[in-house]
């Protein structure tokens, strides 16, 4: 084999690896472990530097209580921080007929409309939480949510 077919084979096998690897990436990452939406939503968390406030400076707003609206389709607020091992009260006001739900703490409440549904869990693991409408189809127009938890 010449030293210029070497050559070619190992550029097809690169291109055909780095191809591969970005279309994994694509697969597995962006469209189904991490939502965009959700991925959005836990950055608006992050505190940004603006001028000589910084993230050392902010002060965290914990809401260990909590009012949400839950309208068609969207929550309001959709991102909200509080502490590890505290209980959570959750007002949902509700707009329409939908529920609130957090997977990883088995909280599912149907929230009718016209109501306050209050909701109370306390979570114990620090992490970022995904509240949902589990209504078929809610989630997916946009009814999600981000609980942090710290
Ligand atoms: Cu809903």
């Amino acid at each position: 084999m010449s030293k210029s077919n070497s050559i070619l084979i190992a550029v097809i096998v690169l291109v055909l690896g780095i191809g591969g690897f970005l279309f994994y990436k694509k697969i597995f990452t962006e469209d189904v472990l991490v939502p965009a939406s959700f991925e959005k939503k836990t950055q608006q968390l992050v505190p940004v530097t603006t001028g000589k406030t910084t993230a050392t400076t902010r002060e965290k707003v914990y809401r260990q209580s909590i009012d949400i609206d839950a309208r068609s389709f969207f929550f309001s607020p959709d991102v909200f921080l509080v502490k590890k091992g505290e209980k959570v009260t959750v007002r949902v006001h509700s707009y329409g007929g939908h529920a609130f739900a957090i997977d990883e703490l088995n909280v599912n409440a149907k929230t009718p409309d016209g109501e306050v549904t209050t909701i109370e869990f306390t979570p114990e693991k620090e992490g970022a939480y995904r509240f949902y409408c589990p209504i078929p189809g809610h989630s997916d127009a946009g009814m999600t949510g981000v609980m942090i938890v710290e």
